[in-house]
């Protein structure tokens, strides 16, 4: 429990008018505890984190909010603010089971899993967790890139701990919330749970993993960061969601042929090759790898399970994960150089911009932006034409750099600018892009700022 230097003013007001509505329901004597999570955006390092490779994101200044009350009934009760989103009720049990694909609440049942697995490990039985009642209020827009589920995802393990009397270093909470989209079935890396636990106000978040690392880098104060919603729904429940377990596929495919060329047997991950090798030197590991696997390989895995000499089953069994969240792959070809030619050239580009942003060398900060974004576009196929079309309106703006944030497939785009030029950069998408579209549209682009992280209180009695 900390002493709440975390929240802002609006989000203290929040936290206690839902606190006045869970009391309402939960008795005047209950204690209350309140848990802020924000999103995040990601300045650099896209599609790298389940590389474990680097990556450069904020934490940015829009939370969801989470208030919970203790209760004896071995359930949770949760219900949202927003009355879009239906009021949810599960068991806290050794193995939760999940509700619907999309459901919003599988994200509450992830983080609760997470940390009953992660307390089971250490020895703990799921009869003395608690269960309670909550109420969420999420403000980080969804499906914008913006990581609203681990904004979710961590504001339920802060509340689910409280209730429970728990406490995690910061680090250790980041690395057991990792993998928590796991459960609902995208085979995520750990960006958007560390940048939302390890958020620094006025601060850039340089993170590695494996193990995982932090290092806030200074924002400057004359940069902005402005992040625009195409509006075109990124929605990680279906289509987007096998796109983005394909990558995943095709990068650990690239590590495994990138191992068996270079003698490192073990690599299952890029990150596991950087590793080995001491350095991620991309020139020379998309050489190695283009002479060892063709631009396209068959979705059998025939093809793959070939150049490494092993058995297709096992090959398959390994890459795409077995039960309900077994990958599935359809027919087009995996294209395994171009995208981990995309990874490695962004490692390097992450490594540059810290040493960018640190010297406040804002310019080459904005150029590295700007190839990541032809990288995604070109080598990784993420970007879409609308994203393409607002990169391009912050730029003629005055944006230093644009880039889609995120998975892509649609969702926002972040660009840099000066401070001064926030505004033009605005008004320039706002000509070029939103004046297009018949939509309401003035809460789809914002100038973010660098927030703080993660946080839960004890509310004081009303
Ligand atoms: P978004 O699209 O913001 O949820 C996703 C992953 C990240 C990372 C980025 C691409 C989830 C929940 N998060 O972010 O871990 O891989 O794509 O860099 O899927």
């Amino acid at each position: 429990m900390t002493n709440g230097n975390a929240w802002d003013a609006d989000e203290l007001v929040r936290a206690a008018r839902l606190a006045r509505d869970l009391r309402a329901q939960v008795g005047a004597d209950a204690r209350i505890f309140a848990a802020r999570a924000p999103g995040r955006v990601n300045l650099i390092g896209e599609h790298t984190d389940y590389s474990s490779l680097p990556v450069l994101p904020v934490a940015i200044d829009r939370a969801t909010i989470i208030v919970a009350a203790a209760n004896m009934s071995g359930e949770l009760f949760v219900r949202n603010a927003d009355p879009a989103w239906p009021a949810r009720t599960f068991r806290i049990e050794r193995h939760i089971p999940p509700f619907e694909t999309g459901d919003w609440a599988n994200y509450v049942k992830a983080a609760v899993q997470g940390l009953i697995d992660h307390f089971a490990a250490r020895g703990a039985s799921v009869s003395q967790f608690r269960g309670g009642a909550a109420i969420v209020d999420g403000r980080v827009p969804v499906a914008a890139g913006l990581s609203s589920s681990a904004a979710l995802t961590i504001a339920a393990a802060l509340s689910f701990m409280a209730l429970n009397s728990l406490t995690l270093p910061p680090l250790e909470a980041a690395q057991m919330a990792a993998r928590s989209e796991w459960y609902v079935g995208t085979r995520a890396g750990g960006m958007d749970q560390a940048a939302s636990l390890l958020g620094r106000r006025d601060h850039a978040l340089f993170i590695e993993f494996d193990p995982l690392r932090v290092r806030p880098v200074k924002m400057p104060p004359e940069a902005a960061i402005v992040v625009a919603d195409s509006l075109e729904v990124a929605d990680k429940s279906g289509r987007v969601r096998s796109e983005y377990n394909r990558r995943v596929v095709e990068c650990s495919l690239a590590a495994r042929i990138l191992g068996h060329a270079l003698g490192f047997d073990n690599a299952r991950i890029l990150g596991d090759i950087v590793r080995s090798a001491g350095r991620i030197d991309a020139a020379s590991l998309e050489r190695t790898l283009a002479e060892n696997s063709p631009a396209e390989l068959a979705t059998d895995l025939n093809d793959a399970a070939r150049i490494l000499g092993g058995d297709r089953e096992t090959l398959a069994r390994d890459l795409l994960g077995e039960g309900p969240h077994r990958i599935i792959l359809d027919a087009r070809p995996l294209k395994v150089p171009a995208r981990a030619r995309h990874v490695l050239g962004e490692s390097e580009r992450v490594l540059r911009a810290v040493d960018a942003l640190e010297a406040g060398r804002l310019d080459e900060l904005g150029l590295l932006m700007n190839a990541s974004h032809a990288s995604l576009a070109t080598d990784f196929e993420c970007s879409t034409a609308r994203l393409d079309a607002l990169v391009e309106a912050a730029r003629r703006g005055g944006a230093l750099g644009a880039r889609l944030t995120g998975a892509g497939f649609g969702g926002s785009i972040v660009a840099l600018c000066r401070a001064d030029d926030a505004a033009r950069v605005i008004a320039q998408i706002d000509r070029d892009y939103y004046a297009k579209l018949d939509r309401q549209t003035q809460h789809a682009r914002a100038v973010l700022h660098a927030g703080p992280g993660a946080d839960v209180i004890e509310l004081a009695a009303a």
